[in-house]
Order: C-alpha cells, then structure tokens, then sequence
C-alpha cells in the first residue's frame, strides 16, 4: 500500500476493514513522513493510502475538511494534523515512547518545532524571491540553524537527549529534503564550523532504521521535485508500470 498511486477526485473510497490503522498520505509529504516515522519506530501495522493532492477525492475532504495530510483512520475515529496524529499514536501505542515526561521539556520541544517550522518558511520565501536577497537570507538561516546547534548542545546526541525523541522525528523530514535538494542549505551544514553537533545529529539520525525505512530515493524526490516546480506534481513518481 505505500506504494500505491495515488487516489484522485472520482475515485471510490477502498474499505477499511476493522480494526485496521490507515494513513492518508502523499508519498513526498514531509508532515505526512513524521507520522509515518513514528509508526515505523513504534513498529506499529498500518496501511498507506495516498491522496493526490491536485485532485483531492470527495471522501478524503469529508475525513479532512482541512484538505490536507497526514490523516489516521480507525474504525470510526478519525485524526489529522501531524503533530496530534503524533502525539495521538504516541499515546494509543506507548511502546518505545517519544515524548518526554517532563512538561517543561515537552513545552522546550514543541517551541523549538515552530521556531524550526518558522525558519523553514522563511527560508522558502527567500528561495522564490529576488536572487539578489539570497545571499542575506542563507546568512539569516545559517544564524537561525545555530539555536540548533546550541540546543544540541545542551541536550545530547538527540534533540531528545541521549536518544531519539519525538522532537528530533519531527523535524527530521525537512533535513533529509535539505541535503537532497537544497544545495545551498546543505553546504551551510555541511561547510560550517560553528555547527559540528548538528551535523553529527545528521548522519546519527540517517542510520536510525525507522528514518532508513521512511526514505524515499533521491531521484523520485528530484522528479517530484521538478514535476511540482512545473506546477503538474506527479505524485506517482516511480510507481509508473
Ligand atoms: N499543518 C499540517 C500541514 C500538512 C500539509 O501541508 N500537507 C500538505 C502536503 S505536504 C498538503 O496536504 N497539502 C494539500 C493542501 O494544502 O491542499 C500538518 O502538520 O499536518
């Protein structure tokens, strides 16, 4: 089911049996792989159904009015959000469980998500305006990554301490798009000397299996890439027979 196409406007919607987990999906979607990521570390059985976007089917709107995935599916309970349908399964399913105790530390981690999901967007504006306003705004973003770096620091060899936590699947899904498609971004982390735990966090994280399972390959994510730039995303990217 994971790599199945994806369901347009139209379409049917598949049974669900009972008892069954379904994710509604889009196979390049960083949000959608955080939820994907802690199913896979909490070796959790579901099944992937994915949604095209551009042509988003009738059922999918009526399950998400929101329009939007990741969405969990059981039965007759349905959650959407990443960051809930995480929370959510981290709480359903509390083995190998990823959020901290503390509520200090749990209120830490959720701060350092929106200033990482801030830093994203802004960077995104900068790489579709003017090429003049480039250069000041890696600089920006390479000031932003060092309260990354500082965080790291204090916590360990993960954003969770001494091991993976939900903080560091959550905003793992953008770094593995950074190296892989911004090269400007890339170089920043991989070239500068001011952010040497950050970059070990990297490669720590590229070994963790749930991260290995979740990996979509380069070229499908280029060709997704390009296909999305030219406004006519294709979602099915390597599933073509
Ligand atoms: N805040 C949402 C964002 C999810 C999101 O933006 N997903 C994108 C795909 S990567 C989407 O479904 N876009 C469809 C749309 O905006 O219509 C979350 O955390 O789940």
């Amino acid at each position: 089911m994971p790599n199945q196409k994806a369901f347009s406007a139209g379409s049917k919607v598949p049974t669900l049996e009972n008892g069954v987990l379904r994710v509604y999906s889009m196979r390049f979607c960083p949000y959608a792989q955080r939820t994907l990521l802690v199913l896979a570390h909490k070796n959790i059985p579901y099944e992937v159904v994915n949604i095209n976007l551009k042509s988003k089917p009738e059922w999918f709107l009526q399950k998400n009015p929101i329009g939007k995935v990741p969405v969990l599916e059981q039965d007759d309970k349905i959650v959407y959000e990443s960051l809930i349908c995480c929370d959510y399964l981290d709480q359903v399913y509390p083995q190998n469980r990823l959020t901290p105790e503390d509520p200090y530390r749990q209120a830490q981690d959720k701060m350092l998500i929106e200033h990482f999901a801030q830093m994203m967007t802004e960077f995104y504006k900068v790489r579709q305006g003017p090429p003049a306003e480039i250069p000041a705004g890696l600089e920006k973003f390479r000031k932003q990554m060092i309260r990354f770096e500082t965080e790291i620091q204090k916590r360990g060899d993960y954003f969770g301490g001494n091991k993976i936590q939900m903080i560091d699947f959550m905003i793992w899904p953008w770094f593995e798009r950074i190296f892989i498609m911004e090269k400007m971004l890339s170089q920043i982390i991989l070239s500068d000397e001011s952010l040497p735990k950050l970059l070990q966090w990297t490669l720590r994280m590229s070994e963790c299996l749930a991260v290995k399972q979740c990996r979509r390959p380069v070229e499908q994510h280029m060709e997704f890439f390009k296909t999305s730039k030219m406004g006519v995303p294709n979602y099915d990217v390597g599933l073509e027979e």
